[in-house]
């Protein structure tokens, strides 16, 4: 350090190539850094100071071009260069060009890994994770408080200072896509996390390899890797995705501990309803994929579906037909729409509803037994005549199995729609402008797809009302999750308060 930062480096003789053994190369980078803040930059009249300015402009704008070179020419910056936030969003758009090299490898891990579509994968997953990467990266240099307009001669602002260490617990339905919905917002706040992938899918975040210290993969079962992470003294915040039953585990654990705040993203059984109006074949489509998707391990499914009276049979014998094209088959083959559930248990699980839907007196008008003799194959099933205290229309079933139902009146449709302990998401399909803003402003929901469903855009908050959870994912209301807002206030003139 004092061969090259002695009279910050206007020396003739000054040792800036430094050649390292490797024996003992990382041990001296280790150290380097910590001694380099030693070298405190500041007035050179000033007795602390060790690094005064450069001597002129133009040997100043030489040095700084030559740090610029430096970076282009993919040298890594160990320290000094620009402000810490602008590295923070280098690394997460670095990070978003591996997935992009690397897509068809994460595209087959989640195949393999839940028997998710490899060409949705590669089309949308996928792509969508690394964009996540390039939107808060672009977000991370942009934090910052506000002035604040105090009623007393004090000035006041606000900082926005990172949260801490954050834990993050996600699903296996989603693996990539939703580990990277946590781990780029709290990445681009500047926090350090602990991540655990669903012991059903750790592939794809194993792969991901960020520096070291930052982001911690740590795989194991929820019920102890997942359970420490949220009853952990060190841990400052859990961001969870899963079950409405493990979401409350996880609060409680929070509460108990250090009292670190939660945010939960949890289940749901989140209604479509379609009105008189709409185009029947448009809607019977925009229905099926609401339920079928992702072989309905989605935990935004439209899985209860409410059609108007008026069309109710057209809708009916329409959508018996079109749900064959709901192709059910290997993951990897591309003609497949429908991949087979996770694992035993989410199989056996929603067979079992679909039984729980047979007995209960439902009428079964499509699908209703595993699609194969071997494999976690379902075929996709629908359900008509489907009461609202059958099970099958209370229960998240997190599987390709649609509760129809018929409602008359808009303000039936909306009861209906609300009948629900949950509150994730919510579609309308209507050609009327009075409709759509009187039911999306009436649903008790996180979100209001109207003539669309499963709208997910990296820009667009995403979470639930009611026992579907709470704080958002997405959009700059997951960045503030990872956030925490100091006040700092001085007096204007020299007055003590
Ligand atoms: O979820 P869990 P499961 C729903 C869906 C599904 C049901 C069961 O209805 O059928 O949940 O799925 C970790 N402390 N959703 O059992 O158990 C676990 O290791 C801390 C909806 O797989 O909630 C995994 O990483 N963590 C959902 C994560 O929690 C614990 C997506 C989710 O698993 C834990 C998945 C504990 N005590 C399932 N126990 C959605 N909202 O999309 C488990 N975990």
């Amino acid at each position: 350090l004092l061969g090259v930062m002695h009279n910050k480096g206007e020396v003739c003789v000054a040792g800036s190539r430094v050649l390292v053994q490797e024996a003992i190369y990382d041990e001296f980078v280790k150290t380097l850094v910590e001694k380099a803040k030693e070298w405190v930059v500041g007035d050179p009249f000033h007795p602390n100071s060790r690094v005064g300015p450069q001597v002129d402009k133009k040997q100043y704008e030489k040095v700084m071009s030559y740090i610029e070179h430096g970076k282009r020419e993919g040298a890594t910056l160990l320290t000094g260069g620009k402000p810490a936030a602008k590295a923070r969003g280098r690394v997460l758009s670095k990070f978003a060009d591996l997935i992009d090299q690397n897509a068809d490898e994460l595209a087959g891990l989640e195949s393999i890994d839940a028997g998710k579509l490899f060409t949705f994968n590669k089309m949308a997953d996928i792509p969508f994770a690394a964009n996540l990467l390039r939107y808060y990266a672009g977000a991370a240099d942009k934090i910052h408080g506000d002035v604040l307009k105090m009623s007393r001669e004090l000035h006041g602002y606000t900082l926005l200072e990172p949260i801490g260490v954050v834990g993050h617990i996600i699903p296996w339905n989603f693996p990539c896509t939703l580990f990277f919905s946590k781990v780029a917002p709290s990445l681009a706040a500047g926090c350090t996390m602990v991540v655990k992938p669903a012991e059903q899918t750790p592939l794809s975040a194993l792969e991901a390899g960020i520096p070291d210290g930052v982001m911690n993969v740590v795989v194991g079962y929820g019920a102890t890797a997942g359970a420490a992470i949220s009853a952990h003294m060190d841990v400052d915040k859990v961001s969870f995705t899963g079950s409405t039953e493990v979401g409350r585990k996880v609060m409680q654990a929070a509460a108990l501990s250090n009292l670190k705040p939660v945010s939960l993203e949890l289940g749901g059984k989140s209604p479509v309803l379609i009105f008189d109006d709409a185009d029947v074949d448009k809607a019977v489509d925009l229905a099926l994929l609401a339920i079928f998707y992702n072989k309905g391990e989605v935990c935004a499914a439209g899985s209860r579906v409410f059609v108007q009276e008026g069309i109710y049979d057209e809708f009916v014998k329409k959508l018996a037909v079109k749900a064959k094209e709901w192709t059910v088959g290997d993951p990897l083959d591309p003609t497949t729409r429908v991949g087979p559930q996770v694992n035993k248990t989410q199989f056996e699980r929603v067979l079992s509803y679909i039984e729980h839907g047979k007995r209960e007196g439902a009428t079964l008008l499509t699908g209703g037994k595993p699609a194969a003799e071997t494999g976690f194959y379902i075929q996709p099933t629908v359900f008509t005549d489907v009461k609202e205290d059958m099970m099958i229309s209370r229960d998240e079933i997190f599987g390709p199995v649609m509760a129809l139902m018929k409602f008359k009146t808009i303000e039936e449709g909306i009861k209906y729609a609300n009948n629900t302990k949950y509150g994730l998401a919510s579609g309308i399909v209507t050609k009327s402008l009075d409709i759509a803003n009187t039911v999306s402003r009436s649903i008790k929901a996180g979100v209001v797809w109207i003539n669309c469903y499963h709208g997910f855009d990296i820009d667009c908050p995403f979470g639930g009302y009611k026992m579907s959870g709470f704080g958002k994912d997405f959009g700059m209301e997951a960045l503030h999750k990872y956030l925490q807002t100091k006040a700092v206030v001085t007096p204007i003139y020299n007055s003590p308060w």
